[in-house]
């Protein structure tokens, strides 16, 4: 018999902190121990954990010749000299305020492994361990052009750059590398659909069930269209706009040009193959849609069959590496059809150097709430000499100077380095593409806030030149990380212990959820503020089993939710008050609500891409 919280020797819970989620009945016997059960590990189970991590570590996963020694916090510093001198090691230093904790040099001879038996059994020594080595997890791929690929992951390496003047790709692939379900339509010069390094990561048409039959198969218009399509209908142009060449259309979206190929390999050259380049993608459908012939010329209504086509066709962005000034309301009809259908638009700002708050360049300047035009920055992060600007309508930048990548014929650019807005955009039509993976419980609107507010602020082009930052893919598919390792635990009748894992870069707060017992839905019981990983929730009663859900919230929306965790509360002390115990200690969570605003809100700038009078690709 025992009262329970009390600590007891022997009573369930005692051994550890007494955060144990055992429960027990009345007579304070124990009943059960809930499966998300989280206690603080005994020491014991601590010795026989790091022996058995130990035994299992290969030689190079912790420092040699060094060790990690914790004494017992009741032996004094003559008992620990006589210790190492009977092993005959040399204590390296304290480790920073943690009582009895050293670093410890074995004696010559001696392995990390061999020293680390021989502390553990000595009476004085809590435990040791070996020293091991703790890598920053990124995911770098083989690819072996990915060293030249500053962009995505720049250590200084290129061209005098700034190393981490990049968008962080590196750090994202470890949250996602994108996903098959995610479809975004290029409309360029066509694409190398051949190419070692894409070929994997082309769209298909899947309802033109027959691609040679001379039948529309899916009734969208376009005969025999299994990989897209080119919609060119002239193959040169006069001087005076005169085509000379008329081009019919066809299945066939080749690219007899260059760009198209180009940005297709930064959205989504398949990463890990080991050959070539490394995509912001290693998994998309890219849907090739050809509009420029190769002059480099289009016209309007080509851009509006292709925005359409990829509408119609399920893309969910489109990357538009193109741009000119004249104004044309059937192309800003169409991408307002594309954002009544909830497709992201990527748009190059333009080449030219020019202010587009005051010469808008469409389709980026188009004032679209699904539109993000694109600035270019270079390998130390200033605004690229070329890149058109403009703090109010460019909203965000990105590489878009020595940008490599594949090319037509199964090649690269390897030897010829390109730069423009163009080269830039993809960048972050790959990135949405990343978030659309990830967060597909977002919108459109929200995919562009999370890409806006969580770029790299630059305080000499942000709010200046461009109305947000560099983009970071890392810090944006991170922002709401979801959750994890939710436990739940009580040892008092009138409260529960949460915890969990904080995973979020960008979160304003997390949102607490429960359900008691016989109740049919979750409800918000508390808010609290960013980077919490506990919560004390003093609002229940005993004997009763109450099951959490915790996610990540921001003023953009909510992550998705934390796995569930029960707890199920003591019994109420029986007669006599229970009075004098004053039980374990609960860590008094911070329960105020938050407001943070865990974004920059900026004053706003521009940028943009291009060239031309005829719309030409940037
Ligand atoms: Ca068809
Ligand atoms: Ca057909
Ligand atoms: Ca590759
Ligand atoms: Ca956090």
């Amino acid at each position: 018999m025992f009262l329970y919280g009390c600590g007891s020797p022997g009573a369930p819970g005692s051994s550890g902190s007494g955060q144990g989620n055992l429960s027990f009945n009345s007579d304070g016997g124990e009943i059960s121990v809930s499966a998300a059960s989280v206690s603080v590990m005994t020491i014991d189970e601590q010795r026989t954990k790091i022996l058995s991590a130990m035994e299992a570590a290969p030689s190079g996963s912790y420092k040699a010749g060094e060790i990690i020694v914790k004494f017992k916090s009741e032996t004094d510093h003559s008992q620990i000299a006589d210790v190492h001198k009977k092993i005959n090691a040399t204590p390296i230093k304290k480790i920073t305020n943690l009582n009895g904790l050293e670093l410890v040099k074995p004696p010559a001879g001696m392995s990390v492994k061999d020293a680390v038996r021989q502390y553990m059994a000595d009476p004085a020594v809590e435990y040791a361990e070996p020293n091991y080595i703790v890598k920053i997890k990124t995911t770098l791929p083989n690819d072996i052009y990915f060293p030249q690929q500053w962009a995505l992951y720049n250590t200084g390496q290129f061209a005098d750059g700034i190393a981490g003047s990049d968008i962080k790709a590196y750090l994202a692939w470890d949250i996602t590398k994108g996903s098959n379900a995610v479809t975004i339509a290029v409309i360029d010069t066509g694409i190398d659909y051949n190419h070692n390094d894409l070929v994997l990561n082309i769209w298909n048409n899947s309802g033109e069930t027959n691609c040679v039959d001379d039948i529309d198969n899916d009734g969208n218009g376009y005969v025999d269209d299994c990989i897209g399509w080119d919609f060119v209908t002239c193959s040169v142009y006069d001087e005076n706009g005169i085509c000379v060449t008329p081009k019919a259309p066809d299945n066939d979206p080749w690219d007899d040009y260059g760009h198209g190929t180009f940005v297709a390999g930064i959205i989504g050259a398949k990463g890990n193959n080991a050959i070539g380049i490394a995509g912001v993608m290693w998994n998309v459908k890219i849907m090739p849609l050809k509009v420029f012939n190769s002059q480099g010329y289009t016209t309007i209504s080509a851009i509006v069959d292709a925005i359409v086509y990829a509408v119609n066709k399920g893309a969910k962005i489109i990357n538009e590496s193109f741009g000119g000034y004249e104004f044309s309301a059937t192309e800003y009809n169409a991408l307002n059809y594309a954002n009544s259908a909830g497709v992201f638009v990527a748009a190059a700002a333009g080449n030219e150097s020019i202010n587009n708050d005051i010469y808008p360049l469409y389709p980026a300047s188009f004032n679209l709430p699904n539109i993000i035009s694109v600035a270019a920055t270079d390998q130390k992060d200033m605004l690229a000499s070329f890149s058109n600007f403009g703090p109010n309508s460019v909203h965000v930048a990105a590489p878009g100077v020595y940008i490599l990548s594949t090319m037509p014929d199964n090649g690269y650019s390897d030897k010829e380095f390109w730069a423009g807005t163009s080269l830039s955009t993809p960048y972050v039509s790959g990135v949405a593409g990343l978030l659309m993976t990830y967060y597909q419980h977002f919108d459109i609107y929200q995919i562009k806030s999370t890409i806006e507010a969580y770029s790299d602020y630059l305080t000499n082009i942000s709010g200046l030149y461009i109305k947000h930052g560099r983009l970071n893919a890392y810090r944006a598919v991170s922002s709401l990380l979801v959750p994890s390792g939710l436990a739940a635990s009580s040892t008092q009748p009138e409260s529960i212990n949460l915890i969990w894992n904080d995973n979020a870069t960008g979160e304003s707060g997390y949102k607490i959820e429960r359900m008691g017992a016989g109740e049919a839905s979750f409800a918000q019981i508390a808010d609290v503020s960013a980077n919490s990983a506990s919560y004390a929730d003093n609002s229940v009663a005993a004997s009763q089993t109450y099951t959490y859900r915790v996610r990540a919230y921001n003023s953009i929306g909510n992550s998705l939710y934390s796995n569930e965790a029960s707890a199920t509360t003591p019994a109420a002390p029986s007669g006599g008050g229970g009075g004098g115990c004053s039980v374990v200690p609960v860590y008094a969570k911070d329960q105020t609500e938050s407001f943070d605003a865990a974004f920059i809100v900026l004053s706003v700038v521009a940028v943009a891409v291009f060239t031309r009078r005829k719309k030409t690709s940037l």
